[in-house]
């Protein structure tokens, strides 16, 4: 494992992020704008359908993207995965081998691709290293979405084996932060506890429901620090295995309810559990020893990246 010259984009490169609307997609423009990088594409779904591989490719041929973070994605928590499993397989297959494949066709001189930790198996050893990807049967609520995740792994290791195509994939693990989605229905475990203990402060409500028996452990990671590491990896890493990207610590459902009831200023309120909801995964963090071998290391502690998701969603309306 090596890493590259720092000589990739520079601030005149054109840049193609897709999904630029969501929560990796905006903290990505964040921080390119926040370096001065001025030539940064983005379409909104109706000006581009990322699902429609003529309109996909007529878009590259247009503008001749240098360099694209490919961070367009269906994604959801663990109920959405459960219960809509053909939209997380079909939307994601769709999205990511159109944009692959136009990146390949039309020149574009390197690509990030985002997975996700929920690729690896389900009862994976922990720390979970990338070497766990197809040892084993996954986490049967997120499979579909799991399955295309790999599915584009795979295709960009096969693009480069056979075109030379330079594409690298990152794992994130779970991620949170501004301009995450806060619908309880769908949303990750994170949101969808500050909306919980934020909206039972408002009611004087003397208790909250977490979903599960609360002793799931998770990883979770603020979006700004996953920004930084695709814009730093991109730079310098040029290989086809793939990168974990985590801060190497996990905490368990109910710590994490403790700790954002804490943020919240919500202390009085009571944690309940409904355990006819799904636990999903028993525990899932990632090994990130290659990651810091690269030169990366997360910075924003979780109870300081909480806070400043709470305020976020508090200054967003919540
Ligand atoms: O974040 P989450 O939805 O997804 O749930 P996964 C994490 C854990 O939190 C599960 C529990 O054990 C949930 O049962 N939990 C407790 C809650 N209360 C709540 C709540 O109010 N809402 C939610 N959503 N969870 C996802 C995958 O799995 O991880 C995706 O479904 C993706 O594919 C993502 O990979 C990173 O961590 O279980």
């Amino acid at each position: 494992m090596s890493t590259v010259a720092v000589s990739e984009m520079s601030v005149g490169s054109r840049i193609f992020v897709a999904g630029h609307r969501g929560l990796v997609g905006s903290a990505i423009v964040r921080r390119l704008e926040r370096e001065g990088h001025r030539s940064i594409l983005v379409r909104t779904r109706s000006e581009l359908d990322l699902t429609d591989p003529r309109a996909v490719l007529a878009f590259f041929e247009r503008e001749r993207p240098e360099y694209v973070f490919l961070a367009a994605a269906k994604v959801g928590g663990i109920l959405a995965n459960d219960s809509r499993p053909a939209e997380f397989i079909r939307d994601n297959l769709l999205i990511q081998s159109a944009v692959i494949d136009a990146a390949y066709r039309t020149g574009t001189r390197k690509l990030l691709f985002l997975g996700s930790s929920c690729i690896y198996p389900k009862f994976a050893p922990q720390p979970i290293r990338e070497d766990s990807l197809l040892t084993g049967a996954l986490e049967p609520t997120n499979q579909a979405y799991a399955v295309a995740k790999i599915a584009g792994i795979e295709m960009i290791r096969s693009y480069r084996k056979q075109y030379g195509f330079r594409g690298i994939c990152l794992q994130p693990t779970n991620l949170y932060g501004p301009g995450d989605n806060f619908d309880l229905e769908s949303s990750h475990v994170l949101p969808a506890l500050l909306r919980k203990f934020h909206e039972a402060k408002l009611a004087g409500a003397k208790s909250v429901t977490l979903w599960g028996t609360g002793t799931p452990r998770r990883e979770f990671l603020h979006v700004d620090d996953l920004a930084d590491a695709c814009v730093y990896l991109l730079q310098r890493y040029d290989e086809s295995e793939i990168v974990n990207v985590g801060v190497g610590e996990d905490i368990s459902i109910r710590e994490l309810a403790e700790m954002v009831r804490d943020v919240v200023g919500n202390g009085d309120c009571e944690i309940t559990q409904d355990t006819s909801r799904p636990d999903g995964t028993p525990r899932k963090l990632l090994d990130v020893s290659k990651l810091h071998a690269l030169g990366w290391k997360a910075r924003i502690p979780l109870r300081e990246g909480i806070a400043s998701t709470y305020d976020w969603f508090l200054a967003n309306g919540g």
